[in-house]
């Protein structure tokens, strides 16, 4: 089989005359650790996203949207490459999260067989940028302006740590090629108050770069990967204390804010129609960093690390005004058949999972369907007791008597604005 297949699947219902005629941009929001539950779309009772709901309002929310993996390395090589993560070099063994994902102890990184997205989007004449982190990699032969991208502001590495280690430097920060500061030095984060400015720099950093694209009428493809609510989480002043959920809010929060203006941003330059924008999050909410730097998973069991539905499936959101019809949603769809052109770049081998393990009903019946899991990560039982390290497999069936969203009338989420 084709290490990369392109698959005209089930997205395509997007491609317009306009689409025919001029490329469209791509824009991919992705987020870091967080849940399906954190949207106001997807049921989250504060509903403090008023402009990721109405991007659902306006375009496509999918309810049954799986990463490839619940890890930030793994889940991201997927992304970026279409194929599975035990293919792409990224994956998990119980003994250590080896290859799947890169502190600056590990070596491994994105292998130059892999054919990534912007790679594919290159050849066709797209300009290539991803602001915020990369992960797949942090040495030199696998920096991304050798794999597909033309600009990167940004980290290899996630900005967790380490801090003020003696063993090992900070996490560099970097403008293309040229490493221009370090995480807690350069670019300040209070772990005391979780006051940082970085996602009001990535924000920046996208409105500028659609600017120049719209001005040099080159179609772009952004890969806006900003990492706000992996743990430690951050805020900008602004917004820290604003929400209902605390820091954790607050972040999505801002988040919210920074997409309200991307979009706008695109409608004032009169290309939103012809930009096609997708939302989603790498992994699940992590529940070891609950409750104040961890996100939700809705009534999903467990979260990051872990392959039940909490772990790998995402909130998901596809924006094309004039191409997608507002309120519609698809079933069961990985996050690794996202675009390129609208076309879905996938692994053939995800789509043919038996019928007996796609999610029954699609939420016409009140049993929830959990993947087989194998595991040796920490997770939570569903009575939110700690379970220590054990391989072991498991076939969860979650009953449940409350109600969620019908994927035929998704609307029905979004808060009236
Ligand atoms: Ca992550």
């Amino acid at each position: 089989m084709a290490r990369a297949v392109l698959v005209p699947l089930c997205l395509c219902w997007a491609l317009g005359p306009a689409a025919a005629s001029a490329p469209p941009n791509l824009l991919l929001l992705l987020m870091d650790d967080m849940g399906w539950g954190d949207l106001g779309a997807f049921g989250e009772p504060s509903k403090e996203t008023p402009n990721l709901d109405q991007m659902a309002s306006e375009g496509m929310l999918f309810l049954d949207f799986y990463t490839a993996n619940p890890l930030c390395s793994p889940s991201r090589a997927a992304l970026l490459t279409g194929r599975l993560p035990v293919r792409n070099g990224f994956y998990t063994t119980n003994a250590h999260a080896r290859n799947a994902y890169t502190p600056q102890d590990i070596v491994g990184g994105i292998p130059d067989s892999e054919l990534l997205l912007p790679e594919l989007l290159k050849k066709a004449g797209y300009v290539n940028k991803i602001i915020g982190k990369w992960h797949l990699g942090h040495r030199p032969q696998f920096h991304p302006l050798k794999h597909g991208f033309d600009e990167w502001f940004g980290s290899p590495n996630c900005h967790f740590g380490p801090f003020d280690n003696r063993a090992l430097p900070n996490i560099p920060v970097y403008r293309d090629w040229e490493m221009i500061g370090r995480y807690y030095e350069d670019f300040k984060i209070d772990l005391k108050t979780g006051e940082a400015n970085l996602t009001q720099i990535y924000l920046q950093e996208a409105l500028d770069f659609i600017s120049k694209q719209q001005a040099s009428q080159q179609p772009f493809f952004l890969y806006w990967a900003i990492d706000a609510t992996h743990a430690p989480v951050y805020a900008s002043k602004h917004f820290l204390g604003t929400s209902q959920r605390g820091l954790y809010g607050d972040a999505v929060r801002e988040i919210d804010d920074s997409i309200g203006k991307i979009l706008k941003h695109l409608q004032k330059l009169g290309i939103s129609e012809n930009t096609f924008v997708f939302f989603t999050s790498d992994n699940g909410a992590a529940l070891i960093s609950a409750p104040k730097q961890g996100g939700s998973n809705g009534r999903f069991l467990c979260g990051k690390q872990t392959t039940f539905e909490g772990g790998m499936r995402e909130p998901a959101i596809a924006w094309w005004p004039g191409h997608i019809p507002p309120g519609g949603a698809p079933a069961l769809v990985p996050t690794a058949a996202v675009t390129p052109g609208v076309f879905i770049h996938t692994q053939a081998a995800f789509l043919q999972f038996p019928p007996q393990l796609r999610f029954p009903g699609e939420f016409t019946t009140n049993q929830h369907f959990n993947i087989p899991h194998i595991t040796s990560a920490f997770w939570k039982d569903p009575a939110g007791k700690k379970k220590k390290k054990k391989n072991h497999i498991l076939l969860v069936f979650e009953s449940s008597s409350s109600s969620l969203p019908s994927p035929s009338s998704p609307s029905s989420l979004v808060p009236a604005s």
